[in-house]
This record gives structure tokens, C-alpha cells and sequence, in this order.
């Protein structure tokens, strides 16, 4: 059945958001160039909108920022207005919004330039697969502006590059480059400067056609997997492989590789 795209679309624009459709992959655009891509409340609202509600004919998705940068994190003009109780709703309103794209239907490819700043690396922390290229910057400026981060980066990012790395950029307001930042295990990928989009469509298109219960193992069991002590991970893994390798997919899949009918790995 056709889905209405229409209420979803506008809602998104509304929230500072354009979102399309292309090839089975929903491109997420932030759209607030003019500050940075800076998340506001209805920014955040927006994502968790967007996510929680992709069409079925989205298999993959690819977020990006309008303008000049990526994201500028959380919009500081918002943050003056709260006392303690509602910056702790906040704060779980980011970890709603960030769960529904790490753990939401689809992987997701963040395509990265310029600054990927405080809550925009939070953002970029909860991407499945981060292409950045090479104008991209990262930083965590939440330290040297006397606050914390709240969007769920203290247990995301020291996942990607160590509590140490973490504490240091805090600490010392450090800033990493793209070549520095693929190094230590920010993006998966490091491209030349305004390729970033056209790199994460292809990685997403090829991730489209994986087969649905194999993406779905890899968003919602591996990142558990990875927590549960080793004994509870292997059980959990052999489970997931059993389910998986049930599906009426992975066998026609693995029947035309046996019948010289799917492509082969190849060396790079
Ligand atoms: C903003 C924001 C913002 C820009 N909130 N308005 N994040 C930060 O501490 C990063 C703050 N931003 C910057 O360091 C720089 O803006 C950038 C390096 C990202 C870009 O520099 P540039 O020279 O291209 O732009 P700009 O001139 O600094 O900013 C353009 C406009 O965007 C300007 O507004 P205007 O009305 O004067 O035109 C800026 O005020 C506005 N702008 N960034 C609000 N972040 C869940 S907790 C997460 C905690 C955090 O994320 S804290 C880290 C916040």
C-alpha cells in the first residue's frame, strides 16, 4: 500500500527539516543554515518525527546539514530559558530523538562537512555509518561553555573513540580534523570536500538491498550484543544467526552464490 508522504513531509519542514525520498533511501536534510544547523526543540522533535515514522519503501537513510556545516549542536539561545527539571526533559527529549535513528527501522549514513559540533557530534554518534569529508571538524565545546553534554554522547562517543579521547576534547576544548577524526575511529570514512552526500548515497543505496533481517540484527543486536557479558553474547548471537538464516532470503541468497549466480568478495 502507498503510504501519504505528504502530512510527514510538512511536518518535517515545519521542524526544520526536508525530507525525500530516492531509491529506497530517505535523505534527511537539516535546514537551518543560517544557524549552523543548530538543533532547537522543534529540531529535535522534527528527528524524532522523521525516524519514528519512515515510510516502509525507505530501507536506508542518509542525514545531512544545508549550508556551510553539518551541525552547530544544541541551539544555546534555547538553553538559557530552563531551570533543572525541564533540562532534564530536555535532555531525555534528545535521547528519545537519537534512539529512534540508532534503533529506529532503517540504518542510517550521517554525511558530514565542516563543523560536527557538541549535540551535532551526539547526532553524528548515533548514525549507524559516519562519512565525513575533508572540511569536517569535531568538537565538544560544551566543556569550555560551562555544561554537559545531554544528547546521549557520554555513552555514545566514548564507544567510538575511548572515554580518554572524550574526557581530552572536553577538557581541553581539542578539536580534530577529518584525516585525525577517521583515525581515531569518528567516521568510518574520510572523502575529499564536498563529496560527503554522494559517498553515503552509495553506501546507502548498497545497504538497501541487504537483506531487511540482517540490517535489522546489525541496528538492534549488535550494539547489545557488544554490552552482554560473553557467555549472554554468544547465546544472543546464536539466536540471531538461527533467525536470520531461516529467512526465505538468506537461503535464495546463499543458493545463487552456491549456483555461481551472486557476486563474488572482491579485492579492492
Ligand atoms: C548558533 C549556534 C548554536 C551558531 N546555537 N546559535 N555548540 C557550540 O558551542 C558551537 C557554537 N557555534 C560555533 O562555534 C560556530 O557557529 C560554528 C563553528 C559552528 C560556525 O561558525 P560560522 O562562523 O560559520 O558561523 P557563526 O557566525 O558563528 O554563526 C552564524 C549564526 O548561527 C549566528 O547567529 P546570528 O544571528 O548572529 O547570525 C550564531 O549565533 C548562530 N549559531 N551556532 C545557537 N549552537 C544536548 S546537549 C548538547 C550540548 C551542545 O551542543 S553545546 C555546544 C553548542
Amino acid at each position: 500500500m502507498t503510504q501519504n508522504l505528504q502530512p510527514l513531509l510538512q511536518r518535517a519542514e515545519t521542524n526544520g527539516i526536508h525530507l525525500e525520498i530516492q531509491d529506497a533511501v530517505a535523505i534527511v536534510r537539516l535546514s537551518r543554515p543560517a544557524k549552523r544547523n543548530a538543533m532547537s526543540d522543534s529540531l529535535v522533535e522534527g528527528l524524532r518525527d522523521v525516524f519514528q515514522n519512515l515510510p516502509d519503501q525507505a530501507k536506508a537513510a542518509v542525514i545531512y546539514g544545508q549550508g556551510d556545516h553539518f551541525c552547530a549542536g544544541l541551539d544555546l539561545s534555547e538553553l538559557k530559558e530552563r531551570d533543572a527539571g525541564a533540562g532534564m526533559h530536555h535532555s531525555r527529549s534528545w535521547h528519545v530523538a537519537l534512539d529512534a535513528i540508532q534503533f529506529g527501522s532503517v540504518p542510517v549514513v550521517a554525511a558530514l562537512h565542516g563543523a560536527v559540533v557538541g549535540g551535532g557530534l551526539e547526532l553524528a554518534s548515533a548514525c549507524h555509518i559516519r562519512v565525513a569529508d575533508d572540511s569536517t571538524f569535531y568538537a565538544l565545546p560544551e566543556g569550555t561553555r560551562g555544561i554537559f553534554v545531554g544528547g546521549g554522547g557520554s555513552v555514545r562517543i566514548p564507544k567510538l573513540i575511548g572515554v580518554a579521547r572524550m574526557t581530552d576534547m572536553m577538557l581541553t576544548g581539542r578539536v580534530y580534523n577529518a584525516t585525525d577524526g577517521e583515525r581515531i575511529g569518528l567516521a568510518q570514512y574520510h572523502v575529499p570536500t564536498g563529496t560527503a552526500l554522494e559517498k553515503a548515497m552509495e553506501l546507502a543505496k548498497r545497504i538497501a538491498t541487504n537483506a531487511p533481517l540482517t540490517n535489522y540484527a546489525l541496528m538492534h543486536a549488535l550494539p547489545r550484543i557488544a554490552e552482554q557479558p560473553a557467555d549472554h553474547g554468544y547465546l544472543t548471537e546464536a539466536l540471531i544467526s538461527s533467525i536470520a538464516q531461516a529467512a526465505p532470503e538468506a537461503k535464495s541468497r546463499v543458493k545463487a552464490f552456491l549456483e555461481g549466480k551472486a557476486a563474488k568478495v572482491q579485492k579492492n
